[in-house]
């Protein structure tokens, strides 16, 4: 009798506990924070190249000859000793190309992202200019992110310097409004990495990123709902992310500068002059709506496809077949890469032979791709550089180095990025041709 009432006792301790504990949840206040890299690109540069840190440096641009000085540099290692008079000025550049970023204290000139080099360099003739290194940035990238997943776990990425993070159920994310989840993330990252970052705590997502660039650099915003008349209403509409150049142009037809001014105007109006779906969207937009969750997905490092052969295929006596399979292996990685709506550069091949020994070649592209083509292509390339005496009982063929396809411009390319040499895959290229 005694077990009996002490494991009821027991049962109403636990519901009464999960009641409580549901009604916490119910009661937190959605806390998003955006977090984004200050001067992202240019701070990784000055990770390797210290004594330019507080100068004015712009990286973008070709490659140009007076890079080698720090190529070579480089293949000694020392390149935090390299004399500030052995880095490329700005005025001595020729040629076309944009600047990607900007440390702050070329900002302080004017020079911005995405501005023509020539441009720049009248604005700031003294600053030092370095080229684009995206493998680096991808390696900080990746760093940063794996240091917020150990203080969040819902993140959701934006880019390469940018992310989303759901505060509100994570231990510190509703103190003071989330600062002090965001000052704890702010020093992890900065000792991982070196890097600082800022950070805008909001109810939502639309919110936290107006927010993350009211402090910047390293700095720390906290938005309520309450202070959407007097923090958002004054900003131009052009702060709202989602509101372009052209529909920016076009409120301002209207008279329509700030939010506030956009906040004035009826539903009705709005979706008269903008169409349904956006009309609408702006008109919650201005009120600091939205409820898009942040969504977290892991980003894939490869896609690839192979195939186990029915019997063991020859190269030569099989060639016929063996094209074939290779032709829709890589036709079926590039749909995948399609459907998830990602590009990659590196393309390489696996091929299992009858002793069940392996063979892997890869090659990576200066452009990236998802053409099924394309990738044909360079896997032939690949394939030309393993032996193929023996018979062969699997092929397969993987797309890696991915981005997200709307990360890159139409000829393959990350902004700002340029090719050193660009040589295009000649998809009419017949593979097993040399065997
Ligand atoms: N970038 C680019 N081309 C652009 C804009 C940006 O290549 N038109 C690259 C360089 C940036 C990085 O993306 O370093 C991140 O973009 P941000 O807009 O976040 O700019 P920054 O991080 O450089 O500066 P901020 O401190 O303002 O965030
Ligand atoms: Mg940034």
């Amino acid at each position: 009798m005694t077990v009996c009432w002490q494991l009821l006792r027991g049962l109403f301790s636990a519901l009464v506990a999960c009641a409580l504990f549901r009604v916490v949840l119910m009661t937190l206040v959605r806390r998003i924070a955006h977090l984004d890299m200050d001067a992202f690109y240019a701070s990784v540069e000055l990770l390797r190249y210290p004594q330019l840190k507080g100068l004015p440096v712009v990286i973008g641009g070709r490659w140009r000859r007076e890079d080698d000085v720090l190529a070579r540099a480089a293949a000694d290692g020392t390149l935090a000793s390299i004399p500030l008079e052995d880095f490329p000025r700005i005025r001595d550049y020729v040629g076309r190309g944009v600047s990607t970023t900007a440390t702050y204290a070329a900002r302080q000139f004017g020079v911005g992202s995405a501005m023509g080099i020539m441009k720049a360099a009248k604005l700031c003739p003294d600053a030092i200019m370095l080229p684009v290194d995206f493998d680096e940035y991808r390696k900080y990238s990746r760093l940063f992110k794996s240091v917020i997943l150990e203080h969040a776990p819902l993140m959701e990425n934006r880019g390469v310097d940018e992310v989303y993070i759901d505060f509100t159920e994570v231990e510190g994310g509703q103190q003071e409004g989330g600062r002090k989840l965001a000052e704890k993330i702010q020093s992890a990252i900065f000792s991982a990495t070196g890097l600082t970052c800022s950070v805008g705590v909001a109810p939502n997502k639309l919110l936290a990123k107006m927010a993350s660039e009211f402090n910047k650099p390293n700095g720390i915003s906290i938005v309520h709902e309450a202070d959407l008349e007097s923090l958002i209403w004054p900003l131009p509409c052009r702060k709202i992310n989602g509101i372009g150049p052209r529909t920016d142009e076009k409120l301002k037809r209207f008279g329509i500068e700030t939010i506030r001014d956009l906040a004035l105007r009826e539903q009705g109006w709005l979706t008269e002059n903008f169409g349904e779906s956006y009309g609408a969207w702006l008109y919650r937009a201005a009120r600091g709506l939205d409820e898009r969750p942040v969504v977290t997905s892991s980003e894939p490092v490869s896609m690839s496809r192979e195939t186990t052969f029915g019997e063991d295929l020859h190269a030569v006596a099989n060639k016929a077949e063996l094209g074939a399979i290779f032709t829709r292996l890589c036709e079926q990685v590039a749909a995948d890469l399609e459907r998830k709506g990602y590009v990659g550069k590196t393309v390489g091949i696996k091929i299992r032979y009858d002793n069940f020994k392996a063979a892997t070649r890869d090659h990576t592209a200066d452009f990236y791709t998802a053409d099924a083509k394309v990738i044909r292509q360079l896997a032939g390339q690949c394939l030309k550089r393993v032996p193929l005496e023996r018979r062969i009982r699997l092929l397969g063929v993987r797309v890696g180095s991915l981005v997200r396809r709307d990360e890159v411009d139409e000829s393959g390319h990350l902004p700002g990025e340029l090719p050193r040499s660009r040589k295009k895959a000649d998809p009419n290229l017949s593979l097993f041709d040399d065997l």
